[in-house]
C-alpha cells in the first residue's frame, strides 16, 4: 500500500481567492481520497477493475451534482466547490473523477435541466446519493467528433417508442442503473430518453483491453427494439444543444480535474528529486531536472488560475462553451506534459506502480481524448476567434 503524502501546491497564493467553505470542501475530499481512493486505486488499475464500492462514498461526500440545487440531490454548492471536487478525486484517479463527472454532469444535469418534474423527482434524490448510478450515451462507432450525424433512433408507437442503435465507449455502462441517450425521433430531432436496466432488448457488454483509465468500466450501450415508456422521454430539449450542454458542465469539471492529475504528478516527481541521489547528488540538484520542476509548476500555476476564473465567470452565469473548450483543452494538455516530464524524471520507477506517475499518464490519454478531442477543442476556439465555421 503506498503512503500518500500529498499536501497541495499553490505557488500563486491562489487560497487567498478561496472562501473557508471552498478549502473545507477540499479538505474533506482530499481526505477521502487519502482514506479510500489512493490505498486501493493502483490495485484496481491493475486488474482493470472499477471500485464500485467508492460509488455510494462518493455519494456521501457530495461529488455528485455538487452544484445543482439540494432539493435536486444536489449539494447546493457554487462552481468553484465543484470545480475543487473535481480536482482532488483526479488527484486520487481521472477514472474516479470521471465516475462523478458522468454521474453529476451527464445524467443528473440532463435530468435537472431538462427533464419533467415527476422525472427530477423519480431519479436525482437517489442519484445523488449514489443509490442509482447512472451512464451517458452520446459516442457511436460511427460519430465520435461529430454527434450530430448519430444514427441512433426511436419512433412513436402508440403507447411507448421503440429504440433501436447502439452507443460505444461509455463511462459505467455494464454497472449503471439507467442511461440518458441521445437518439433520433421520426422527424430527425435528437432528443434524450432515460433508459433502465432490464428493458427489454437493451444490453451493455464491457469494452476490454483498454491501457487507459483502467480503474474506470466502459462499455457500449445495444439497443434492439427497446420499448421506452413515453415518460421517459426529456421534454424539455430537442436539438444537438441539449447533449452539447451537458457536454460543458462536465467539460469544466475536467478543465479543473486535470490539474489534480497533473499536481499528483509533480509532487511525486519533486519529492522523487530530492531523494533520488546520482553521481553523488540529489537528481533534483541538476539543472536539467530543476528545468523540468519549474516548467510544470508555472504550466500547473497558470491552469490553476484560469480555472478559477472561469468558476467565477461560470458562478455570473458568464462563462461560454467556447471559454469552456479552451480550459478543458488547455488543462489537459497541460498535464499530459507534466506526467509525460514526471515520468522521465522518476527513471525507471516512473514506469511502474510503485508511484502514481504511469497511471495518471495513461489516464490522461483518455482524458485529451473524450469530451471533445485536442483538435476539437482546437477548432472551437478557432472558430470562436475567426468567427468561422470549420465543422461545416
Ligand atoms: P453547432 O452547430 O456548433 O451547435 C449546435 C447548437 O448547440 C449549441 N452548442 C452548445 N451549447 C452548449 N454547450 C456547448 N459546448 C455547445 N456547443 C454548441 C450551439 O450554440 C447551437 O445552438 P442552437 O441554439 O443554435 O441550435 O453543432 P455541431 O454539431 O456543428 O457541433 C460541432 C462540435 C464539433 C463543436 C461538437 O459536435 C462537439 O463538441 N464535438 C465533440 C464531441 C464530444 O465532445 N463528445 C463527447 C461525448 S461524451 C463523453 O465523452 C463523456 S466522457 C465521460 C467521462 O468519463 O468523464
Ligand atoms: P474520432 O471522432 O474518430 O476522431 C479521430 C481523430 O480525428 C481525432 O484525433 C480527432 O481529433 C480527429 N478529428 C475528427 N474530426 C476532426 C476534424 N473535423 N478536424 C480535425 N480533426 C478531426 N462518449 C460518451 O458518449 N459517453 C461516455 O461516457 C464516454 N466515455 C468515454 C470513455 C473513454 C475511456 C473513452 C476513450 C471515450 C469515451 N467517450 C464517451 C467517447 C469520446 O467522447 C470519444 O472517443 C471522443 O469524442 C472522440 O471520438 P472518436 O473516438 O470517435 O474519435
Amino acid at each position: 500500500m503506498r503512503s500518500d503524502l500529498y499536501n497541495g501546491h499553490d505557488y500563486y497564493n491562489i487560497d487567498d481567492l478561496l472562501t473557508t467553505e471552498h478549502k473545507l470542501i477540499r479538505e474533506t475530499v482530499r481526505n477521502f481520497v487519502k482514506k479510500s481512493v489512493s490505498p486501493i486505486i493502483e490495485d484496481y488499475a491493475q486488474r482493470a477493475e472499477f471500485p464500485k464500492h467508492l460509488v455510494k462514498e462518493l455519494g456521501e461526500i457530495g461529488a455528485f451534482g455538487p452544484s445543482l440545487p439540494a432539493a435536486y440531490g444536489g449539494g447546493g454548492l457554487d462552481e468553484i466547490s465543484y470545480g475543487i471536487i473535481m480536482q482532488e478525486l483526479e488527484r486520487g484517479d481521472a477514472g474516479i473523477r470521471s465516475t462523478a463527472s458522468v454521474q453529476g454532469s451527464l445524467v443528473m444535469y440532463p435530468i435537472y435541466k431538462y427533464g419533467s418534474e415527476e422525472q427530477r423527482k423519480k431519479y436525482l434524490p437517489k442519484l445523488g446519493t449514489g443509490e442509482l448510478f447512472g451512464c451517458f450515451g452520446l459516442t457511436e462507432p460511427n460519430h465520435g467528433s461529430n454527434p450530430a450525424g448519430m444514427e441512433t433512433n426511436f419512433k412513436d408507437k402508440g403507447d411507448h417508442y421503440l429504440l433501436n442503435g447502439a452507443k460505444m465507449w461509455i463511462s459505467n455502462s455494464p454497472l449503471a442503473d439507467l442511461a440518458v441517450v441521445w437518439a433520433r425521433n421520426e422527424a430527425g430531432k435528437i432528443q434524450g430518453l432515460i433508459v433502465e436496466r432490464g428493458m427489454e432488448g437493451f444490453s451493455t457488454p464491457t469494452t476490454h483491453g483498454k491501457w487507459s483509465l483502467r480503474a474506470s468500466c466502459t462499455g457500449e450501450l445495444v439497443f434492439n427494439n427497446v420499448k421506452v415508456p413515453k415518460e421517459n422521454l426529456l421534454p424539455n430539449v430537442s436539438g444537438i444543444k441539449g447533449p452539447l450542454g451537458c457536454l460543458s458542465t462536465a467539460r469544466y469539471g475536467i478543465a479543473w480535474g486535470a490539474i489534480g492529475s497533473a499536481l499528483d504528478c509533480y509532487d511525486t516527481a519533486l519529492r522523487y528529486s530530492k531523494e533520488r541521489i546520482q553521481f553523488g547528488k540529489p537528481i533534483g540538484q541538476f539543472q536539467l531536472q530543476q528545468k523540468k520542476l519549474a516548467e510544470m509548476i508555472t504550466e500547473i500555476t497558470k491552469a490553476q488560475l484560469m480555472v478559477w476564473r472561469l468558476g467565477t465567470l461560470k458562478n455570473e452565469g458568464k462563462a461560454t462553451p467556447a471559454q469552456i473548450s479552451m480550459a478543458k483543452r488547455n488543462s489537459c494538455d497541460m498535464a499530459l506534459e507534466v506526467a509525460r516530464n514526471a515520468r522521465q524524471m522518476l527513471g525507471g520507477m516512473g514506469i511502474t506502480g510503485e508511484f502514481p506517475v504511469m497511471r495518471h499518464l495513461m489516464n490522461l490519454e483518455t482524458v485529451v481524448t473524450y469530451e471533445g478531442t485536442h483538435d476539437i477543442h482546437l477548432l472551437i476556439t478557432g472558430m470562436d476567434v475567426t468567427g468561422l465555421d470549420a465543422f461545416k
